[in-house]
C-alpha cells in the first residue's frame, strides 16, 4: 500500500503512528520458535499430569534455565539472554498457550523475582543473585500483597526496624508466587521502615523468623507455587535494603507495570491455546452429519475469539515495545492487562462450550484453561485496579 506523505509540521507524530512494525526481527522469531518447540515438545505432554498432581515443574524449570529462557530479558553480563521485552513476552505467550502454571512460574520469576534485583539492586546484590536467577537455579519472589494490602498496595502493615545493623522484620505476606520451592532463594518485600516510609528489603529463604506457609489450594495454576509468608522478628543485614530507603512503593509499582506485560502475554497465550484446542475439536467432532466447525454458530465463536486475540496481542506487544524504548508504558500495560485477562476468560469459556460435555472433563485441556483463566482478571492488579490506572492516565 502506498501511504500519502504526511503534511509538513505533522510529520513526527504521524510518522511515529505509522511506524508500527508488525514483523518480528529474526532474533525475536528465533526465540519464539525456540519457546514454541519447547512448549509443544516438552511442556504439553506433561501439563495435565502436573496440574492433576499439583506438582511444581522442577524439571521444566531446569530445562528452561539450560535453554536460557529463565533470564531472557537481562544482560548477558549477568548470565541473561540479552533479549528485549517483546522476546520475553513471546516466550511467556508460547508457554501459556500450553500450560499457564509453567508460564506464570517463568513470568513471576522474571518480572517480579528478578526485576527488582536487576533494576534497584546495587552491584553486590546483583553479583550475589543475578547469575543464579538468570540460570534458573534460584527462583526469586516478590512480596507486596498482604492480608490488608491487596489492591490498596500502599497499606503495608509489615514493619522493619533497624537494630544493631540489622533489619528486624515483623508481618505477613500472602499469595506469593515461587516463594516456597526447593530452589526459592529469597523474597523481596515491601515493609514500613518509618513513618510514611515504605522500603524494599531482600529476605533470603532460611532466615530465622521467616516462615513460608503451606501452598494454597487454588482454582487453577495448580503446578505453580503460591504461599503465605510470615515474619516474626526475622533479621537480615542492613545491606539487604533494595534501593534507597523510602522508595519501596514506587519501585514496586514500576515492577508491577512490567509484570503486567508478562501477564498480558499469559492472557494472549491462554486464549490462543483455547482457540487451538477448540478449532481442532470442532473440525473433528461430527454432529448432524458433518463436522461442527461447519456450523455458523461455532464459526462465529472461532472468528470472534481469533479477532480478539489479534487485537489483544498487538496491545501487549505495544506495551513491550514501549518498555524497550524507555517510554512510559504504564497506561498501555494496564490496557493490555485489562483486555487480555477478560479475553482469556471468554476464550476459555467459549472453548469449553464448543467442546460441549467433554469440555467439562479434565482430560481435555480446555477444562484446565477455564480454571487457569480467571486469575488473569485478578492477579497483578485486578481489572478494577487497571481501570483506575487507565482512568487516571486519561485525566478522568
Ligand atoms: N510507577 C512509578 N511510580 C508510581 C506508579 C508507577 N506505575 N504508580 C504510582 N506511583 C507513585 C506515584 O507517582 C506517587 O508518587 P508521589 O507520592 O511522589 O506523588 C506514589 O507512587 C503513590 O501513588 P498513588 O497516589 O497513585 O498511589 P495509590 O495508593 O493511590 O495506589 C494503585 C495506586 C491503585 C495504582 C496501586 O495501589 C496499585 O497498583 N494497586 C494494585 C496492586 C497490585 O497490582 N497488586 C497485585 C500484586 S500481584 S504481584
Amino acid at each position: 500500500m502506498h501511504l500519502k506523505r504526511p503534511a509538513a509540521g505533522r510529520s513526527r507524530p504521524l510518522r511515529s503512528l505509522l511506524a508500527v512494525d508488525f514483523d518480528l526481527s529474526d532474533e525475536q522469531a528465533a526465540i519464539q520458535r525456540l519457546a514454541r518447540d519447547f512448549a509443544q515438545g516438552e511442556v504439553r505432554p506433561v501439563a495435565e499430569e502436573l496440574d492433576r498432581e499439583k506438582r511444581f515443574p522442577y524439571e521444566l524449570v531446569k530445562q528452561m534455565g539450560e535453554l536460557g529462557l529463565m533470564g531472557i530479558p537481562y544482560p548477558e553480563s549477568y548470565g541473561g539472554g540479552g533479549a528485549d521485552t517483546l522476546s520475553y513476552a513471546l516466550v511467556v505467550e508460547e508457554l501459556a498457550r500450553v500450560d499457564s502454571s509453567v508460564g506464570i512460574t517463568l513470568a513471576a520469576h522474571t518480572s517480579l523475582g528478578t526485576w527488582p534485583i536487576y533494576a534497584f539492586g546495587d552491584e553486590s546484590q546483583k553479583a550475589e543473585w543475578m547469575p543464579g536467577l538468570c540460570a534458573g537455579e534460584t527462583l526469586g519472589a516478590f512480596g507486596l500483597t498482604e492480608p490488608e494490602a491487596g489492591s490498596d498496595a500502599a497499606n503495608v502493615r509489615t514493619r522493619a526496624r533497624l537494630e544493631d545493623g540489622e533489619w528486624v522484620i515483623d508481618g505477613a505476606k500472602q499469595f506469593i508466587t515461587n516463594s516456597g520451592t526447593d530452589i526459592s532463594g529469597f523474597v523481596a518485600i515491601t515493609a514500613r521502615t518509618g513513618e510514611g516510609e515504605i522500603s524494599n528489603i531482600i529476605v533470603p529463604n532460611g532466615t530465622p523468623g521467616y516462615a513460608v506457609g503451606q501452598a494454597y489450594r487454588k482454582m487453577g495454576w495448580n503446578a505453580s507455587d503460591t504461599r503465605p509468608l510470615s515474619f516474626d522478628g526475622a533479621r537480615v543485614p542492613e545491606e539487604n535494603l533494595l534501593g534507597p530507603r523510602g522508595m519501596g512503593f514506587k519501585q514496586f509499582m514500576q515492577t508491577l507495570d512490567g509484570g503486567r506485560i508478562s501477564v498480558s502475554a499469559m492472557g494472549v497465550g491462554l486464549a490462543q491455546g483455547a482457540l487451538d484446542e477448540a478449532l481442532a475439536y470442532a473440525r473433528e467432532r461430527q454432529a448432524f452429519g458433518k463436522s461442527i466447525s461447519k456450523f455458523q454458530a461455532i464459526q462465529a465463536k472461532l472468528a470472534d475469539i481469533s479477532t480478539e486475540i489479534a487485537a489483544a496481542r498487538l496491545l501487549t506487544y505495544k506495551a513491550a515495545k514501549e518498555k524497550d524504548e524507555g517510554r512510559n508504558f504504564s497506561l498501555t500495560a494496564a490496557q493490555a492487562k485489562l483486555k487480555t485477562g477478560r479475553l482469556a476468560v471468554r476464550a476459555a469459556e467459549e472453548a469449553v462450550q464448543i467442546h460441549g460435555g467433554y469440555g467439562y472433563i479434565e482430560e481435555y485441556p480446555v477444562c484446565r484453561f477455564y480454571r487457569d483463566a480467571k486469575i488473569l482478571t485478578i492477579g497483578e492488579g485486578t481489572d478494577e485496579v487497571q481501570q483506575m490506572v487507565i482512568a487516571r492516565a486519561l485525566g478522568a
